[in-house]
């Protein structure tokens, strides 16, 4: 029985069907999207804090207010993500506690500071346009909760990433401290960002097989290209410089060649050893320990709304 349940679920992917929660699927399918979407989630949540930094330094109201909004719209990205992993099985306490405990990774580019107001639009323009490129594939996931919630958040990311473009060309077009400013940030911001495509092909544990199952549509390495090739024509449109000497396009493979990645630095950061990791990790416990009222009293009302309905 179990090779005819096996041999519906190959069928299905190959037909570019939708794997939906009640269907039967392969354990290690399951594992995998668990794995991939609670990684995606606490990076979506982790990811408030680096931009949350400037909310209450904001240069204006109407900045102020755009950088509110952005970061509601994460926690919002990290709810419909936690809901689509809860339909594989694992509940939302659950992935919480391995994250709080360092059983579960979010994206290295969140273990990186913010130092000036500009890293906000360097954000924006590069971690919500490598964010996108990587996302977009993904609306068309084999998985039915997990490409429906991406169609909505890539919409979102979209908004967020010409949002960081505008502030970074404001800055570009200012003062000249100002567009020293814009240009450091893409300076710090810009190899990491390639980072978040994860490690190369030949190194990537999990690429073979998540493309085989339709839930990767794209390598890392293919995607990490196509972002390089959107942001060079972008970099020169806002008059910054990507930091990287070796950017030449070729003109035989019709793309952007570009230089070597520090692997280890990624490596590091990984590990736990990023500039920001120990502080990320700990304002996300001191975060989820000061809710913890919250919980307490909605899971009190919600017995007492039961009670009273079944009295
Ligand atoms: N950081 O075999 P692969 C956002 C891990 S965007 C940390 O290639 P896979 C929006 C990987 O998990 C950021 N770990 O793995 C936003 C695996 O470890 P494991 C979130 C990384 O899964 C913007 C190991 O390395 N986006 O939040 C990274 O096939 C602004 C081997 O790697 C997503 O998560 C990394 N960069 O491919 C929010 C997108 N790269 O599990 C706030 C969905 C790799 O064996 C503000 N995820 N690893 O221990 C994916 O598309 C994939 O999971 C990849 C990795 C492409 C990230």
């Amino acid at each position: 029985e179990e090779a005819a349940l096996q041999a519906a679920f190959d069928a299905a992917v190959a037909a570019e069907e939708r794997i939906e929660p009640r269907d039967w699927m392969p354990d290690a399918y399951r594992a995998t999207l668990v794995r991939q979407i609670a990684q995606h989630a606490h990076s979506e949540i982790i990811g408030m804090q680096p931009e949350a930094n400037w909310i209450t330094r904001a240069p204006s109201l109407r900045r102020k207010a755009i950088l509110m909004a952005k970061v509601q719209d994460e926690a919002g990205h990290g709810l419909y993500l936690y809901g689509a992993a809860e339909t594989l099985g694992t509940g939302r306490e659950q992935l919480l506690d391995k994250l709080h405990a360092g059983r579960q990774k979010y994206s290295s580019i969140f273990n990186y500071p913010t130092l000036t107001w500009a890293d906000v639009g360097a954000i924006g323009w590069l971690v919500d346009g490598a964010a996108i490129t990587n996302q977009v594939p993904l609306c068309r996931c084999s998985y039915g909760p997990y490409a429906r919630a991406m169609v909505r958040i890539c919409k979102e990311e979209s908004f967020h990433q010409r949002q960081g473009y505008e502030l970074l060309l404001a800055l570009s077009r200012g003062t000249e401290a100002q567009h020293a400013m814009a240009q450091d940030a893409v300076d710090r911001w810009w190899w990491p960002s390639l980072m978040m495509f994860g490690p190369p092909d030949e190194e990537s544990a999990h690429s073979a097989r998540s493309m085989e199952w339709k839930i990767k549509r794209h390598s890392n390495d293919e995607l990490r290209q196509r972002f390089v090739d959107i942001c060079v024509p972008q970099a020169e449109a806002l008059d910054l410089t990507l930091p990287d000497p070796e950017l030449r396009w070729n003109e035989e493979r019709g793309h952007w060649d570009f230089g070597a990645i520090d692997w280890q630095e990624f490596r590091d950061v990984l590990a736990g050893n990023g500039p920001c990791n120990d502080q990320r990790l700990h304002r996300r416990r001191a975060a989820h320990e000061d809710g913890a009222w919250v919980r307490e009293a909605a899971a009190a009302h919600a017995a007492k709304q039961a009670a009273r309905r079944t009295a």
